[in-house]
């Protein structure tokens, strides 16, 4: 048809009419309600006002030679969506009692620096005093009046001095009797 069009000395061109249909959408019996994914308004919401999921994986869906980490809780890997593309380490044959890829020394130097006590407390120490600052100041340490993180810098020195014994370096005492919380919540 299209080559008996093309032949006609009076059409300049012919092309068949294709018909486009997306291939690339997940069989999840519960896609449609992924509005993110694909907002249709099925939500409520603004058709259009997703991702744009669908057109990018028109272009690709991913490659098995890329690894993505997730550090999460906990993953259900007999998902029917992830049981075929879960990860395994090739190197390593599970419950044998043997560390066959040899990077127990690795792991195990990894896991001692995230649970020592100076990681802790440091990491600790540091969420403690912006604590008080976003919660007893409800601000950022770094507004007025302290433009340069002088007063969160001071207060976390003081707490590292204390060992981040904040009762003995008196921190929710000075803050909650600081002209600025007063001035915010009145009196204490
Ligand atoms: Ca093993
Ligand atoms: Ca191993």
């Amino acid at each position: 048809m299209v080559q008996a069009m093309r032949s006609r000395p009076d059409v300049i061109y012919a092309e068949p009419n294709y018909i486009r249909h997306k291939l690339t959408v997940p069989n999840d019996p519960r896609y449609p309600e992924q509005w993110a994914l694909h907002n249709t308004a099925q939500d409520g919401g603004l058709a259009g006002n997703d991702i744009k999921a669908e057109q990018a994986w028109d272009k690709t869906t991913g490659s098995r030679n890329i690894v993505v980490g997730v550090v999460d809780e906990g993953i259900d890997i007999s998902h029917p969506d992830l049981k075929d593309n879960i990860w395994t380490n090739p190197a390593e044959i599970p419950n044998n009692g043997v560390d066959d890829d040899g990077d127990a020394g690795r792991s195990a130097a990894l896991r001692s620096v995230a649970e020592s006590n100076s990681a802790s407390t440091k990491l600790f120490n540091e969420a403690f005093v912006l604590m008080q600052y976003f919660g007893y100041l409800q601000r950022n340490p770094n507004d007025p009046p302290d433009t340069d993180y002088s007063g969160y810098n001071f207060w976390l020195a003081k707490l590292n001095q204390f060992n981040g014994d904040y009762i003995a370096a008196e921190m929710v005492k000075a803050f909650i009797s600081s002209t600025e919380y007063r001035q915010r919540f009145g009196p204490s």
